[in-house]
């Protein structure tokens, strides 16, 4: 029987998914897991360290990204996705419906669609007959050109209400509320000033009521607070400080490449909340 667990049930306030990029060129660890040997290990090793699911994907989508054709990221994900079934609880990262369709048949429980299902109309489909669970991300622009000039009148305002829509959205296209949660997408078309607004009101997603994600871990605006204006990534203390902010404001799911840590700082954030 499918199990139709609500996704808050399944990932209890703070769960870490833990980030497993089977790529050349991610921003902050690119290549690092490209050999599915090595992105097996370090699957293996965040669930070890209390990540609720690993996150694998086989494309990157930092700013400047092209992306990949389907057969080279089916090449990337497949063999790692095949070696940690029935093991490890795996998300896909992907915006892909085949990627997608062949991660779940190989047992994913989670489709991360940063496009928030605007970029292959098969997708939804793909998430409604499967009753996977599903992430939808706000993204403005695409990866290729997202960071030129972000521009928002209100982004926290702005990216509730795209939220809200691709919520209505899913759901209309028969996917399960409860089955659904929620991204800000932080760094993905945002300025700095912008990234910490909408952490700062992170609030008002959260309001949207569903679970929300958040992928801070890293991400280029923590290394350029701290003073380095050509950053492309932000260290360990600073992705844990934003995780605990975000975990203050009601975040759900923590996206962390760093998982042992995110796991400490959060529990002592979840010590303190009670
Ligand atoms: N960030 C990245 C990738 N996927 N998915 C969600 N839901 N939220 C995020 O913030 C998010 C995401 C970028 O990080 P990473 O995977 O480390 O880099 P790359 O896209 O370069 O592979």
């Amino acid at each position: 029987m499918q199990d139709l667990t609500p996704l808050g049930e399944r990932f209890v306030r703070p769960s870490v998914m833990g980030v497993v990029n089977v790529t050349p060129d991610s921003f902050s660890d690119g290549g690092v897991n490209f050999e599915a040997d090595d992105a097996v290990a370090a699957a293996r090793r965040m669930a070890e360290e209390g990540a609720a699911i690993v996150d694998v994907g086989g494309e990157s989508t930092r700013p400047g990204s092209d992306g990949v054709s389907l057969d080279d990221e089916l090449r990337r994900v497949v063999p790692v996705l095949e070696a940690l079934q029935g093991q490890v609880p795996v998300s896909i990262d992907t915006a892909k419906a085949e990627v997608a369709r062949r991660a779940l048949a190989l047992g994913a429980e989670l489709v991360n669609d940063v496009t928030a299902l605007r970029g292959d109309p098969d997708l939804a489909e793909v998430v409604a007959s499967s009753q996977a669970y599903l992430c939808l991300m706000h993204m403005q622009g695409e990866p290729r050109t997202m960071q030129h000039d972000p521009t928002y009148e209100d982004v926290a305002g702005e990216v509730a209400a795209f939220l809200e829509e691709r919520l209505r959205f899913a759901v209309d296209a028969g996917i399960p509320e409860e089955r659904i949660c929620l991204d800000p997408g932080f760094g993905f078309g945002k300025t700095v000033e912008q990234n910490f607004e909408l952490l700062a009101r992170l609030g008002e997603i959260v309001a949207l009521g569903r679970p929300v994600l958040v992928g801070l871990s890293r991400k280029r605006s923590l290394g350029r607070i701290l003073g380095d204006p050509e950053a492309i990534t932000g260290p360990l203390s600073a992705s844990l400080a934003a995780a605990v902010e975000a975990y203050e404001r009601g975040a759900t799911i923590f996206r962390a490449h760093d998982v042992r840590e995110h796991v400490e700082a959060l529990t002592v954030a979840a010590a303190v909340a009670r």
